[in-house]
């Protein structure tokens, strides 16, 4: 583990840029920023190609309504030793770091402000995988975390919808190279999704990195555990 980073990182001020052209109101603006093309063309297909093809992907089984169900992407945990993270009812043990995603993260602390110990890989294969309404507000995270979310190949929707009043929502497009911020008190008083997109055809990306507390090892009686993909891509829910 790399050594000294605060438990909880503390906010960011904003950047100038931050909000420079943003039309957004408040608390809109303070939650998210939205750096279109981040990461060069170039890297992004590089990256995205190797990460396709070398992280241990998985279909992770969340709790949803007292059952265990599939999640409908592929996923993976990853991190340094004991950045482990309970998410919708189960316990990940985090993957390695994959050499590529360790070489930037230190781009990424830098375009954030914040330190990170572990990212949540998530491959949407197609328009039909997504991911529904929630918050990233696991104890583990913090009081206000700041996620990075770096997303490589389709454009796809991203929404965010107030808990408070779930009709008022906002959207962003999300496309190649693009990172986008969450910070503030927005895993608290919003949720996000990224929804199914009919005509989408072509794969995505996501890594949304984090900072979690690291957590003691679990007790014996884990979760069901994730398994594999079945190769046949499409999935329900
Ligand atoms: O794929 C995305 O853009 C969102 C991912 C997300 O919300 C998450 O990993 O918690
Ligand atoms: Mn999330």
């Amino acid at each position: 583990m790399r050594p000294g980073p605060p438990l909880f990182p503390p906010l960011p001020p904003p950047r100038p840029d931050d909000l420079a052209g943003s039309t957004l109101p408040e608390p809109w603006a303070g939650w998210v920023v939205h750096r279109p093309g981040w990461l060069p063309a170039s890297e992004s297909e590089a990256l995205q190609a190797r990460l396709a093809a070398e992280v241990p992907w998985t279909v992770h089984r969340i709790r949803m309504f007292g059952r265990w169900v599939d999640s409908p992407r592929l996923s993976c945990w990853m991190g340094d030793a004991g950045a482990r993270y309970r998410y919708s009812g189960a316990l990940f043990e985090p993957e390695p770091w994959h050499p590529a995603v360790a070489a930037l993260l230190p781009r990424l602390e830098a375009a954030s402000g914040v330190r990170f110990n572990s990212v949540l890989l998530n491959r949407y294969r197609h328009g039909g995988d997504s991911m529904g309404w929630h918050s990233d507000d696991e104890p583990e995270l913090g009081p206000e975390p700041v996620i990075a979310s770096l997303s490589l190949g389709a454009g796809r929707r991203f929404l965010l919808r107030l808990c408070s009043d779930p009709a008022q929502k906002r959207e962003w497009g999300l496309a190649h190279g693009d990172l986008l911020l969450m910070r503030g008190d927005c895993q608290q008083a919003a949720q996000h999704a990224l929804p199914r997109m009919a005509g989408v055809k072509g794969e995505r990306i996501n890594l949304t990195f984090r900072w979690v507390r690291p957590q003691p090892s679990p007790a014996p009686t884990g979760p069901a555990p994730a398994r594999p993909p079945r190769a046949q891509p499409r999935s329900a829910g």
